[in-house]
């Protein structure tokens, strides 16, 4: 394995329920580094490109809607394998299949809204975390 870098976001409603804290305390409980964090309200259009592979599904505006509701934490991880570790700390996307252990599994529920709110998004590959990593931090340095 070589070293990774994932990007993830604490979305708006772990933001609002106050679990930014309890997510990167995992992540570094599971021994991931934090390289670089960020809190800001993300505009549609950095939403667009960062859910490109989504645009004219029927959960993409709700997405979008959410998505840009209120602050996110943004943070860039590192750790051998942490792209696919980060995406078994999550747990699966919808959080009543996620298993109990994982962050959505533990701390999240269904809402019964139009899409999922589900606590965190973490990259899922090195194509995509590059991709990503460059549209919430352009001025990281690889
Ligand atoms: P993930 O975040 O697990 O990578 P994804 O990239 O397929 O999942 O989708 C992005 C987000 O959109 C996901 O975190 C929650 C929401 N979502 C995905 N599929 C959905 C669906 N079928 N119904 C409602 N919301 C959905
Ligand atoms: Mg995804």
């Amino acid at each position: 394995m070589t070293t990774e870098r994932s990007l993830v976001l604490v979305k708006p409603d772990g933001f609002r329920r106050g679990l930014t804290g309890e997510v990167l305390r995992r992540i570094e409980a599971k021994g991931y580094a934090l390289v670089a964090l960020d809190v800001l309200t993300p505009t549609r259009e950095a939403l667009a490109e960062h859910y490109a592979e989504h645009a004219g599904k029927p959960f993409y505006e709700p997405l979008v809607d959410f998505m840009s509701s209120g602050p996110v934490t943004a943070v860039v991880i590192e750790g051998d394998d942490a792209i696919k570790g980060f995406r078994s700390l999550a747990g699966a996307t919808n959080p009543t299949e996620a298993a109990p252990g994982s962050i959505r599994g533990d701390l999240g529920r269904d809402w019964g809204l139009k899409v999922q709110q589900n606590i965190v998004h973490g990259s899922d590959s090195l194509e995509s975390a590059a991709r990503e990593i460059a549209i919430w931090f352009p001025n990281l340095s690889a």
